[in-house]
């Protein structure tokens, strides 16, 4: 079952640069793609009903490490670092992330943004507004060079709505 959804998410990554090569030009290929990962979409602030606030610490924990949430939902997530050193929060497959990690050591300087990560400088706080539009067990971590290997790393797990009654909606242009 993880195989499957692995190769949804390669084939995720792949096809937005296909399609920039053909027929886009290269300014629309620039512009904000809200881009299905198998771990959901770039979320709209203004429909984020719940806020879900984390801290980062130097002794490479995150608080809380789990954060459930109902297929659906668009959170707004507060990650503040409380540290001395500069922390991250990244939303993905631990196989994906621990991939991530590892290039990160070899490439400690090498930038990365997508909207399902933020990076976070020490006494500061970042936001990320995702919409959690697929099931599964997801994992936030944070992939600067030695972090990840130290065990930063937490759940995230996104259930179906089965209990209410209300039909867990998708909610998204596709
Ligand atoms: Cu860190």
């Amino acid at each position: 079952m993880a195989r499957v959804f692995v190769g949804v998410a390669a084939v995720a990554v792949v096809m937005p640069i296909a399609r920039a090569h053909s027929d886009h030009a290269l300014s629309t290929a620039r512009a904000v793609v809200k881009e299905q990962k198998a771990w959901g979409i770039a979320g709209d602030a203004r429909v984020a009903r719940r806020t879900v606030d984390v801290s980062m610490r130097d002794d490479m924990r995150f608080s809380p490490q789990q954060i459930s949430v109902q297929r659906g939902e668009t959170l707004r997530i507060r990650v503040r670092n409380e540290g001395k050193v500069m922390h991250e929060f990244v939303i993905g497959y631990p196989a994906d992330n621990a991939a991530h990690a590892a290039l990160m050591i070899q490439h400690p300087g090498m930038e990365h943004d997508e909207p399902y990560m933020v990076h976070v400088p020490p006494g500061k706080t970042g936001e990320i507004v995702w919409h959690f539009n697929r099931a599964g067990e997801f994992e936030f971590a944070c992939l600067i060079a030695g972090h990840y290997q130290a065990g930063m790393t937490g759940k995230i797990r996104v259930t179906d709505r089965t209990v209410t009654g209300r039909p867990a909606t998708d909610g998204n242009p596709k």
